[in-house]
């Protein structure tokens, strides 16, 4: 493996933020020390994705995220205090308390923003990638969305676009095998997903979404193949949430309760420490003080989104385009 150990013990303690970040995210959401409006989608399970294809993404290059979004703008280096001050509503949050959970963006980082509508993302990472390629360089976009959103007609005029016109952009599709608790075998003519990305001319790799190694080793030549601007690549990662749809009991969980457990045996997050032990890249005492650290700047983040101001009432009238 040629990832330098500090590198290593980086994408393990993005991964643990992500996952205590949802952790609390969720816990707020269903009733905790604070009322969370909106909805939270949580990405636990998912983790290794978006650390494996982020890691390889430079400051200048840009993602596009989906509603499942929290891990991909943790990885790309959000502030994790201003993400939950939006997630409970404040004024300190990345949009001023007025978007939620799936609106944060933050563009001097290269995060184009979350969005809730499904495959909403991709034109928008299509037309940045378009931006990109006119600007010349090797700044390249990377746009995650689920299985889901390939039934959309959103991803079917992107993946044309971005092939014919041989875009810098890396579309990453994150199996989690269901749309809310459709399975995609249901809902994908043929049943292939990177079938589809084929049809539109586009080079796709497979690859074990709970495997961070594996994930960043795939990316790192996907992303350098790209940064050539000789067109656009497809990357699927199967995967699963842990969670229900979102953290609500509104919309009941359909899935087989095995299935579940099955998937929770293979955590990325529990399988990529081990396999740190195991190179002797860290002890048993370095996970559990990343623990601890990271459990600290979670908290952190709590109480600036609990000690944060709520927007005023007039502030409804700034930010608007018209009134
Ligand atoms: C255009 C549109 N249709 C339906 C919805 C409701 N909806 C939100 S998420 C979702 C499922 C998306 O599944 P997938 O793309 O696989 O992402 P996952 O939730 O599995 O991460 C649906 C149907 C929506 N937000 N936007
Ligand atoms: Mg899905």
């Amino acid at each position: 493996m040629a990832i330098d150990n500090q590198e290593l013990i980086r994408m393990y303690r993005t991964m643990l933020t992500i996952r205590r970040f949802d952790e609390r995210a969720s816990k707020e959401f269903r009733g905790g020390s604070g009322t969370v409006p909106g909805l939270v989608h949580s990405y636990i399970g998912q983790e290794a994705i978006a650390t494996g294809v982020c890691f390889n993404l430079r400051l200048d290059d840009r993602i596009v995220s989906n509603h499942r979004g929290h891990g991909h703008l943790i990885s790309k280096g959000a502030d994790v205090r201003r993400m939950m001050a939006e997630i409970f509503g404040k004024k300190t949050g990345y949009c001023k308390g007025k978007g939620g959970s799936m609106h944060i963006a933050d563009f001097g980082i290269g995060i184009l923003g979350a969005n809730g509508i499904v495959a909403a993302g991709l034109p928008i990472a299509t037309g940045a990638a378009l931006a990109a390629h006119l600007e010349g360089g090797d700044k390249i976009v990377a746009v995650f969305f689920g299985d889901g959103a390939t039934q959309e007609g959103e991803f079917h005029e992107s993946m044309n676009l971005a092939s014919i016109w041989k875009l810098p952009i890396v579309f990453v599709c994150e199996n989690n095998q269901y749309g809310v608790n459709t399975h995609y075998k249901y809902a994908v003519a043929g049943g292939s997903i990177p079938r589809r990305a084929k049809a539109y001319n586009m080079p796709v790799r497979s690859v074990d979404g709970n495997d961070v190694v594996a994930v960043y080793e795939g990316a790192k030549e996907v992303v350098a193949r790209t940064r050539e601007h000789i067109g656009p690549y497809f990357l699927e990662f199967k995967t699963y949430r842990w969670s229900m749809h979102f953290e609500s009991d509104a919309i009941p969980d359909m899935r087989p309760k095995e299935e579940i457990e099955a998937w929770k045996k293979k955590c990325p997050i529990v399988r990529f420490g081990k396999k740190l032990l195991k190179m002797g890249v860290v002890t048993e005492k370095d996970l559990a003080d990343i623990n601890d650290e990271v459990m600290a700047k979670i908290q952190d983040a709590v109480d600036y989104a609990l000690e944060s101001p709520l927007p005023a009432p007039e502030d409804a009238l700034e930010d608007v385009f018209s009134v």
